[in-house]
């Protein structure tokens, strides 16, 4: 049985210029090498309190090369839930804030690496197994805001999912044509400010309902039907917005109340071709996610991100709040802890989506797992920025690599029944 022979860390830079970690894992037999695995935690911005806690990259660099190397060295690396629950023991902390989630990810991450390098496989093989497996429906920024653009407007991700597309392939040449005719209508407007932080644009609207208008415009700009072809797909990041009992639109210069913002989404949801929300109330606002869930469930997603942060126990407990569950393996630390959530997901017959980071590097880590896993649906960003591309390019890659042997498409049966 194959061993860790030894794990690395290293700091590196992530799409902010910030300081992160990456983890390299050897796993061989004897003191022959087999396979070497490498992954980089990413970051956010618009975190959940309940999230694993990051520490400094230096000091959780250290981490792995001292705790974490010395707990792992001699372990058998072929089971996963043994190679994290020895991490989670060694930081024995409920957040993960001894030794740093951001340590605990990257080393979770690069050991499932060096086991798939070790297999002769890719990662996503790996974790298939025998199943046969779909590319997941990805969700596209268009425009930025909220944190990741200085709060220029207040939702964070408008987002397109190309409902109508029959395959990975096609959902992004759609997508590129959208993204080219939004940046020339908010150009010719000035209304382009640059990028922000997921290479969407940074829009200057006067209204976050411009956002909805533009973006419907843009699809049909890129000759494509807003509804039929590409849906709308938004996060509203509440908990951003969130002070005093009251949310905070300050694009607008007004402050609703959970039943006023509900309102508000609603009427969103009437009038544009909305079938994804996420996070449309703050984290700790269950009441409200309950209310809207029950009302706008059967006709959209509405997906808990701060509201779970990846928490099996807290899909568990969701009581009728959310349909649909953001997975991003750097909210709860481990690469076992995230395919449990899942497996609640499924178990509580919700959706889910595999979700980057508003910081984010080179690593294509989070497409394997979405891709092994059979998650139906994936978020990383927008069509810019190369941490973004490399992302949308690795999954086309495994399109292409599965050819014929692909499972059918889910976009049109997730979105179009
Ligand atoms: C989110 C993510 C990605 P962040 O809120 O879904 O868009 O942002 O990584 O900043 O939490
Ligand atoms: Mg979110």
């Amino acid at each position: 049985m194959a061993k860790i022979l030894d794990v690395r860390g290293r700091k590196v830079w992530d799409s902010r210029g910030r300081a992160t970690v990456e983890a390299e894992v050897v796993v061989g037999r004897g003191s022959t090498p087999l396979g070497t695995g490498r992954a980089i935690a990413p970051s956010g911005a618009s975190t959940g309190s309940g999230e694993a806690k990051a520490i400094d990259a230096r000091q959780a660099v250290q981490n792995i090369n001292s705790r974490i190397r010395d707990g792992l060295r001699a372990l058998s690396a072929s089971d996963q839930a043994v190679v994290d629950a020895r991490l989670i023991e060694l930081d024995g902390t409920a957040d993960k804030h001894r030794l740093g989630a951001n340590a605990l990810v990257a080393v979770s991450l690069a050991c499932a690496h060096a086991e798939a390098a070790a297999a002769k496989m890719p990662l996503w093989k790996k974790l298939a197994g025998e199943r046969r497996v779909a590319l997941p429906v990805p969700q596209i920024q268009i425009f930025g805001g909220g944190a990741h653009a200085g709060r220029r407007v207040d939702i964070q991700d408008y987002m397109v999912i190309c409902v109508g597309a029959g395959s990975f392939a096609e959902s992004l040449e759609w997508t590129a044509q959208i993204y080219a005719a939004a940046g020339v209508r908010l150009a010719k407007r000035n209304a382009l400010q640059g990028v922000a932080d997921e290479g969407g644009y940074w829009p200057a609207f006067k209204s976050n309902e411009e956002g909805l208008a533009e973006l419907v415009g843009a699809i049909a700009d890129a000759g494509l039907e807003p509804g039929r072809d590409v849906a709308i797909a938004l996060d509203i990041a509440a908990t951003q917005m969130y002070r005093g009992g009251a949310y905070h639109l300050a694009l607008e210069n007004r402050a609703l109340s959970s039943g006023q913002l509900h309102a508000v989404l609603m009427r969103w949801v009437e009038r544009y071709p909305i079938v994804s929300i996420e996070d449309p109330f703050a984290e700790h606002d269950a009441e409200a996610m309950r209310a809207f869930t029950k009302e706008a469930g059967e006709r959209i997603q509405v997906v808990g991100d701060d509201f779970f942060v990846t928490s099996a126990k807290r899909v568990k407990n969701a009581n009728g709040a959310c349909n649909t569950v953001l997975l991003k393996p750097n909210q709860v630390g481990t690469v076992t802890e995230t395919l449990a959530c899942w497996d609640a997901a499924k178990a509580a017959g919700f959706r889910a989506i595999v979700s980057a980071r508003s910081g984010e590097t080179e690593d294509v880590s989070i497409v394997h797992l979405a891709v092994g896993w059979g998650v139906p649906q994936l978020k990383v960003g927008s069509f810019a920025r190369s941490e973004r591309m490399a992302k949308w390019n690795e999954a086309l890659r495994i399109e292409e690599g599965l050819g014929a042997k692909a499972l059918p498409f889910p976009a049109r049966k997730l979105f179009r029944q």
